[in-house]
Order: structure tokens, then C-alpha cells, then sequence
């Protein structure tokens, strides 16, 4: 393009030609076509005038050219929505530039340069929360993935590495702290009232792990001491009001930067460890490097505001953020088709801690739950892709379950089939080879097989094939063997109609039932589409465990007999195994047998684990959880999920009924346990919601006295919030007196009325759609928050009988929500996109209205990018 000739434009400015209008189908990005960046951009150096309204920002960018790439003088910086208020090379104002869209296009004659570009934002209106914006009077930045593009002109892409300065000047009283990348290297007084300071960080970095913070903020300070003697200074930094939440982030950072040491042999790098709560956030939090920015629910915690869940989602998120100084920010990721490579190894990573942490069984338990309900049925759906997708039209919507969940279980597959000894040889290799480098998916698969001397040729496919596969198991006995007949077939999923076999690591082992002999674990491999595995054994009556630990992300199907079932459920010595046993009885009487047998069979198994003395309350509370109602559907064809739910909640009250005497009795016994967060104590209070929830089921009355005393003796937020989730599922008295007492009691703290919206939005109240549109006009209910949205609107989507409602009225609000968003936070909008994109999986009648809801959001005009291809996709 001739950058000189650009046309003129009304104001006369010659460099900014008219906007073309936004194309109705954004274009599509694909994998195949990356071609690294034309330039190199060693140091770049960033000044920023802070003001609410209006920031200027002055980027000053050393440029050369990149011998590795195609020559071509036209330097291209990425921007959105910005226009540059000068330009200069070398020193002197250019006219060499153009618009090209939204991206800045410079002519650079010599191999060398520097550039500088002014640009100015308005933080406070910045409701997208992209970039820099303003959150409860402090200004601070989200870039990953393309939000520094909103802040100055940069080749905003992962490979474009460079060494940043940054100086901040602002108001001293606004913003008397003033945080960036890296060490502070100089701060001082200005005149009329502004101060600066000035950060610089060592280490090369992408553009997407930039931040800065400037706000009236106080810290909780500690020290750690590396394994080397490096010093690091470590912050939270929060709200006045919020310091006393602190202790348990900062213990956190502390086990974080140990175990990673220890297990992975990562040390930190710089003498500065920040971290700073930002109520407004569109995610959980964000590693930038040496500061780390953090939704204030993943910061804050204690025992009055906090649930159990809640401690260990702050211990997890800390250490996922903390453990990407290594898997994303010193080893980074070439293209965002890449982002498994850092986000699925660092969920590996914070999984193996929390698993280290605390009940290595109760946690990898919760994690397969977690992946069952939320990336299995992405896996199976319209929004299905693999690990590392193929293309995307904004990226901000492959921040999933598939690539962060299912990324994590096939690298743990790798790590199983290494053994932990050499997978950590790999790992060693892995960074050593790439560290200071911008990675790909295939670095790190050849450094398993290097390091841990693998061949993973054909394991490949788990990076490039979607869908879940179906593994069926069968077994015959045969002189002294147990024949195990294994199948694997993937479903076709969007884009790929056939799919090759994959290696699938199993642990298994054969126990005996009659002499109740436990058989040894050995690990096969079945990569082939059918395989038979011949197995030592030679008892009389076989039980198979199988896939224990869940050691492969399959959906298995087996030829089981309830008694081989029943016997697994009670006996096996994997704790997963037995829970999933439980879940397969659960299964196969909801779903698939609803007869008297498998429901006794099941009873039976509860009352075992309830009397079983050779397991912690932990795994207990955990092991008498049903199968949710999303596992559920995605069992079924074409579902009812109300007539599904009904049947799940008749189960529960048949079992709150058949089993009430044993579980009261539990329940008394763990009410008497005094709160501590210790497993013992915390054990006792899982055991006690699960049980409060099947009583409820039995005899709603009866439940609501016992969680109206639970709620009256509570000193801790998991009581409370236990016992008003049972009430705010009943049409009684006592849940809106125990609701409006909750409410007040908390009304001045944002994180517990999420809660308050959330425990509402998403209870089996029959009444539930009048209740949310109720919630929706309440005062304290803000399309601004993305907390606050979620809390009210992903909680509904999970109810069957208000989001699933015949008349179809929960679909039409999640749209209506969707098109009032978007324009305010296109990427919280899009979110919402997925639960309306199930429509193929439930009968005639709610998959049509659901299909006109997202045919009414297709036709909508000026949609979002990130809506835009979901619906489009979901439609599809
Ligand atoms: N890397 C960030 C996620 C950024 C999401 C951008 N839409 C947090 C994390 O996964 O650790
Ligand atoms: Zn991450």
C-alpha cells in the first residue's frame, strides 16, 4: 500500500482516512498463516500523564528490523479505537504514517529506528475493562490478549518481546501509588500536586503482560528469601477497608513461590512480587509480570465473608497466577493458538499444588467434576475445538474450559506416562531450551519427548483433534486372565468429521469381589481403535477399576453389573474410582435404569459411605455428591432438563428419606466440630451442606429449621451460605427473613452480596424467573460489574426450571441480557453465548426457542466481534 497517498479525510488530517464500515463478518485468524513480525522492538519506553478523563500516553519504541523475517519497510502498530496525536522518528515529527483500519502504519527507510507515538484515553469510560480503565477510583490495565492495542500503538502479538520503562505521573492525592512491571527505579514530587515513578523491568516481555496501577491503595507487606538468597519484596495491594482480608493471599503467594521451587525448580526473579485487587475485572486475574492484578474474589478471604471453597479458590488462583512467572512470562507463546501451551501447563501446575496442599484425591475428584460439567459439554457442542484451535475471530472467546481444562489433562497424560521423575527432566528441558523465547505447543511436546524420552508421534492428535472420546470397556475371563476389550471412538465435532485414534494412558486393576482382594495398579496404553489387554487374574468374580485417577479425559462406557458397581462404590482403594462408581450408579438410575434395584444399590453405597470409617470427612462430603444436572444432560440425547432435575431431586429425597436417621446423626456429629480451617473441620461442614441438601429433598420443612439453626450458630460463612442455599430453594417463611438478615448484614461488602445474587439466581425456587427480574431492578445489581452480572445470570443458566422453562422465557433473558451488554463489555457478553448454544441436546420444543433466541441476536445489528462469532458459531 501507498502509505503517501492515503486519502484526506473532512478535518483535513491526510493520515486519517475515513472508517470503513465494521465488516458485518469479522475475519477469521487462522494458525497456518503465522509469519513472524517484520520488526524487532528491543526496549520501548512508556510515559503516562495520568488523569481519569483523559491519559496521555507517549510510547517511544527502538525498532530494527527482523532478520528472520520478510523484509519490508512499512512498520505495522496495532490499535484500537485509538488515534495517534503525533508521530515522530528519530526525534522528528514524520508524515510517513497512515491508518490502515485501526493499525498505525509507518514507512522506516533504515534497518534501525526509533518511533514515538502520542495517543490519549479515557479510562473512565472504558466500560469494556480492556486496557486501562477506571475501577472504584483507581485506574489500572488488563491487556492479555489484545488490550494494550487500546492504550498506545504497539505490534501487540506475543512474539514481540521487548525490555520496558515506564513512568507514571499523576495526582499525588488520586493516586498516591503508583505501580508498573518490574523495580521502581527513581519516584519523586512534581509541581501542582503530581508525583511520579518510574519502573523498569529486566526481562524481555510481550506487550499483553504489561500493567500498570495507580490508585489510593494500602499493602500487606511480607519478604521471601529464594532458594538462591534473592530478597523479594511481596505486596497485596487493596482498599483501605479490605487490608484485614490479606493474610490468607499473602500465605498463599508465600507456598506458591516454595512448592514451585521444590516440585518444578522455579525460582522468582525479581526483587518485587505485586499484587493488586481490582473490583471490576473480566476474569479472575492476571500474571503481568512482577505484578500480578487480581479480582478482588480471588484476593480476598476470611473466615466471616469467605467460604472454604472460596480460601482454596484464592490459594488456587495465587499460585496459577504466581506459577506463570515461568509457564507464560519467561517461556511465552508465539500466537494465541498457542495459549494451552501457558494456560493448560499452569492449570496442571496450580492442580498438582492444591493437590500437594491439601487431599491430593478430594482435589483431583473436584477437578474432574469441574471438567465434566463445564468442558465435556463444550467438547460435544457448537463451540467445540481443540486444545490448540485451528482459527478464531477474537480471541478473547478461546479463553476455555477446552484449552485451559482439557490443556491440563493432556499434559497430566503426558506426565503419566513419564513417570513425575522424568516428566520434571522434561520441564527442566523445556524451560532451559526456551526461556526468554516466544513457544510453541510442538517446543514443548518435543522437550517431553527429549527429556523424558517419549515418542509422542501419534499423541499429537490429543492438540489437534476436538471431542471427547468414548472408550468402551468389556471383559471376559480366560485361564487365569481377565480379558479387557477397550474401543475408542471421538464424535465428529465442528469442522472435523473424522477423527484418528489417540493414545489413552489407563491406570487400571482387577479386584476380587468374593475374597475381597484388592488388585495391583499397572498402566496400559490403548491407542489403537480396539485392543484387547489381557490381565492377571484369577479370582471368580471380577471388579474392573479403571481409568483411576482419571488418568485419560474420556467419557468411558462399561458393561458393569450393579454388584461390580456397588462393590467399586465401597471398596475400591482409589478414592476417584470410588467416586466414581457412585456417580455411575447415580447415572445409571436417572438416566438410564430408573429401576428399584440400582436405586437400592445406590442406597446402599450412600449408607456405606456414610458409615465408613476409613475415609476423612473430605472425601465423604465429596463422595455424597450427586452427578450435577449439566454431567447429567450431557448423558442424554435430546433432554427434559426439568423432568431430569425432578427425577434427580425425587432421588435425593428418596435417599434423605431411606438414610435420614444415619445422616442426622452425621450431621449432629459434624455441627459439633468447631470451626477451624483445618481438612478435619472444613470436612465436617462439606458433609454437613451435602446432607442438609438431601434432608431438604426428604422433608423441606424439617430442613428449614435445621438450616435456620445453622445459620443462627454460624461463625463462618460456609455455615451461612450453606444454610441459606437450602432455604433459597424453599417457597417458606424463613427464606426472606433469612435472606433480607443476610443482606444487611453484609450490604456494605461487595464480594457477599455477589453471593446474596448468585445463592437466588440459582435456586430451585419455583419462582425463580420473577425473582431474578426482581434482582435484575435492584439497586445494587450494575451491568458494570462483571462479577455482579455473573453472579445473577451464570447462576440462572444453571437453573432447569428458570433458565429451562417450557415457555422459553429464561432463554429470551440470557438474550436480552446478552444485547444490553454488548455494547458495554462485549467479552463478559459473549460468555453468556455458550448455555443458549446447547440447544442440540435438548427436546424439540426448548431447542427451537432457543434457537429463535440466538437467531434474534444474529439478526441484531452492531454486534460485538466476540458475540458475533459465538452466536454465529453456536448457530451453526
Ligand atoms: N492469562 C489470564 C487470562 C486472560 C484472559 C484474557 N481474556 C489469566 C490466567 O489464565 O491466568
Ligand atoms: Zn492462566
Amino acid at each position: 500500500m501507498d502509505i503517501a497517498r492515503t486519502p484526506s479525510t473532512p478535518d483535513g488530517n491526510p493520515h486519517l482516512a475515513d472508517a470503513p464500515p465494521e465488516p458485518r463478518e469479522p475475519p477469521v485468524i487462522r494458525r497456518e498463516d503465522y509469519q513472524p513480525f517484520g520488526w524487532l522492538v528491543p526496549t520501548t519506553h512508556l510515559a503516562f500523564d495520568l488523569e481519569p478523563e483523559q491519559t496521555t500516553v507517549t510510547a517511544t519504541l527502538q525498532v530494527e528490523r527482523n532478520p528472520a523475517a520478510t523484509p519490508s519497510p512499512i512498520l505495522r502498530l496495532n490499535g484500537d479505537g485509538l488515534k495517534p496525536l503525533g508521530v515522530e522518528v528519530d526525534g522528528e515529527p514524520v508524515n510517513s504514517w497512515a491508518m490502515e483500519g485501526d493499525d498505525l502504519m509507518v514507512t522506516l527507510p533504515a534497518e534501525r529506528h526509533q518511533v514515538r507515538v502520542v495517543t490519549r484515553l479515557n479510562p473512565a469510560e472504558n466500560s469494556q475493562l480492556m486496557g486501562l480503565y477506571a475501577s472504584g477510583g483507581m485506574l489500572c490495565t488488563q491487556c492479555e490478549a489484545e488490550g494494550f492495542r487500546r492504550i498506545t500503538f504497539f505490534p501487540d502479538r506475543p512474539d514481540v518481546l521487548s525490555t520496558y520503562t515506564v513512568r507514571l505521573t499523576g495526582d499525588k492525592h488520586a493516586f498516591p501509588v503508583l505501580l508498573s512491571n518490574g523495580n521502581k527505579v527513581a519516584e519523586g514530587a512534581l509541581a501542582d500536586g503530581r508525583h511520579f515513578a518510574e519502573w523498569h523491568d529486566p526481562w524481555p516481555k510481550p506487550s499483553y503482560l504489561f500493567a500498570l496501577v495507580a490508585g489510593d491503595l494500602v499493602a500487606r507487606r511480607d519478604r521471601f528469601v529464594t532458594r538462591a538468597g534473592r530478597q523479594v519484596e511481596l505486596a497485596i495491594w487493596v482498599a483501605d477497608e479490605d487490608l484485614s482480608r490479606t493474610q490468607h493471599a499473602m500465605d498463599s503467594v508465600k507456598q506458591a513461590m516454595r512448592w514451585d521451587e521444590d516440585v518444578f525448580g522455579r525460582e522468582y526473579d525479581l526483587d518485587a512480587f505485586n499484587i493488586v485487587a481490582v473490583g471490576d475485572f473480566n476474569m479472575g486475574a492476571m500474571e503481568n509480570k512482577g505484578l500480578n492484578i487480581f479480582n478482588t474474589k480471588y484476593v480476598l478471604a476470611d473466615v466471616d465473608t469467605a467460604t472454604d471453597g472460596d480460601f482454596d479458590g484464592v490459594q488456587g488462583v495465587i499460585a496459577h497466577e504466581y506459577f506463570h512467572n515461568w509457564s507464560g512470562n519467561r517461556v511465552t507463546c508465539r500466537d494465541w493458538f498457542q495459549l494451552s501451551l501457558k494456560e493448560g501447563f499452569t492449570v496442571l501446575r496450580d492442580q498438582l499444588f492444591s493437590e500437594d496442599m491439601h487431599s491430593a484425591a478430594v482435589k483431583r475428584i473436584e477437578d474432574v467434576r469441574v471438567l465434566r460439567s463445564i468442558q465435556f459439554p463444550e467438547d460435544s457442542g457448537p463451540l467445540a475445538h481443540p486444545i490448540r484451535p485451528d482459527s478464531f475471530r477474537e480471541i478473547s472467546n478461546f479463553y476455555t474450559a477446552t484449552i485451559y481444562n482439557k490443556g491440563a489433562e493432556v499434559i497430566r497424560m503426558m506426565r503419566t506416562m513419564a513417570g513425575t521423575a522424568r516428566f520434571r527432566v522434561a520441564t527442566d528441558l523445556y524451560f532451559a531450551r526456551h526461556d526468554g523465547e516466544a513457544a510453541t505447543c510442538e517446543d514443548f511436546i518435543r522437550a517431553v519427548e527429549d527429556g523424558a524420552g517419549l515418542d509422542l508421534s501419534q499423541f499429537r492428535l490429543w492438540y489437534g483433534q476436538a471431542g471427547t472420546p468414548v472408550v468402551t470397556a468389556s471383559t471376559r475371563g480366560e485361564n487365569g486372565e481377565l480379558v479387557l476389550s477397550l474401543r475408542q471412538t471421538t464424535p465428529p465435532t465442528p469442522g472435523q468429521p473424522d477423527k484418528r485414534p489417540m493414545p489413552i494412558p489407563l491406570k487400571v486393576a482387577v479386584h476380587d469381589r468374593a475374597s475381597r482382594t484388592l488388585g495391583e495398579e499397572r498402566l496400559i496404553l490403548l491407542d489403537e481403535a480396539e485392543q484387547e489387554v489381557r490381565l492377571p487374574f484369577t479370582g471368580s468374580t471380577p471388579a474392573l477399576s479403571i481409568n483411576r485417577g482419571f488418568t485419560a479425559p474420556v467419557s468411558l462406557r462399561r458393561d458393569v453389573s450393579l454388584d461390580e458397581l456397588l462393590f467399586l462404590a465401597t471398596c475400591d482403594d482409589d478414592p476417584f474410582s470410588r467416586s466414581e462408581a457412585l456417580q455411575e450408579l447415580a447415572v445409571r438410575h436417572l438416566v438410564h435404569r430408573p429401576d428399584a434395584a440400582g436405586r437400592d444399590a445406590l442406597g446402599e453405597a450412600f449408607r456405606a459411605t456414610l458409615a465408613d470409617e476409613s475415609i476423612d470427612d473430605m472425601l465423604r462430603g465429596e463422595l455424597l455428591m450427586l452427578p450435577g444436572m449439566s454431567y447429567l444432560m450431557e448423558q442424554v440425547e435430546r433432554g427434559d432438563p426439568g423432568e431430569l432435575h425432578a427425577r434427580r431431586e425425587g432421588l435425593k429425597a428418596w435417599l434423605g428419606d431411606r438414610l435420614g436417621d444415619e445422616m442426622r446423626d452425621h450431621y449432629a456429629r459434624a455441627a459439633a466440630v468447631p470451626f477451624a480451617l483445618s481438612a478435619a473441620a472444613k470436612g465436617a461442614r462439606k458433609v454437613k451442606s451435602a446432607i442438609l441438601s438431601y434432608l431438604a429433598a426428604a422433608d423441606p420443612k424439617a430442613a428449614a429449621l435445621i438450616a435456620a439453626e445453622q445459620s443462627a450458630a454460624a461463625d463462618n460463612m460456609t455455615d451461612r451460605q450453606g444454610a441459606l442455599m437450602v432455604l433459597a430453594g424453599l417457597d417458606l417463611p424463613e427464606r426472606a427473613e433469612q435472606l433480607a438478615a443476610f443482606f444487611e448484614r453484609y450490604r456494605s461488602n461487595p464480594l457477599v452480596i455477589d453471593k446474596w445474587f448468585a445463592i437466588q439466581a440459582m435456586s430451585a425456587h419455583p419462582l425463580v424467573i420473577d425473582q431474578v427480574r426482581e434482582l435484575e431492578r435492584h439497586p445494587d445489581f450494575t451491568l458494570r460489574n462483571p462479577n455482579r452480572v455473573r453472579s445473577l445470570f451464570m447462576a440462572f443458566t444453571g437453573t432447569p426450571q428458570g433458565f429451562h422453562a417450557p415457555s422459553g422465557e429464561g432463554y429470551r433473558m440470557i438474550a436480552d441480557l446478552i444485547l444490553r451488554l454488548d455494547p458495554i463489555n462485549p467479552q463478559t457478553a459473549a460468555r453468556f453465548v455458550a448455555p443458549l448454544g446447547r440447544w442440540r441436546r435438548l427436546e424439540a420444543g426448548r431447542a427451537a426457542l432457543m434457537r429463535e433466541q440466538l437467531q434474534r441476536l444474529a439478526d441484531a445489528p452492531r454486534l460485538s466481534r466476540d458475540t458475533y462469532e459465538q452466536v454465529s458459531r453456536s448457530l451453526g
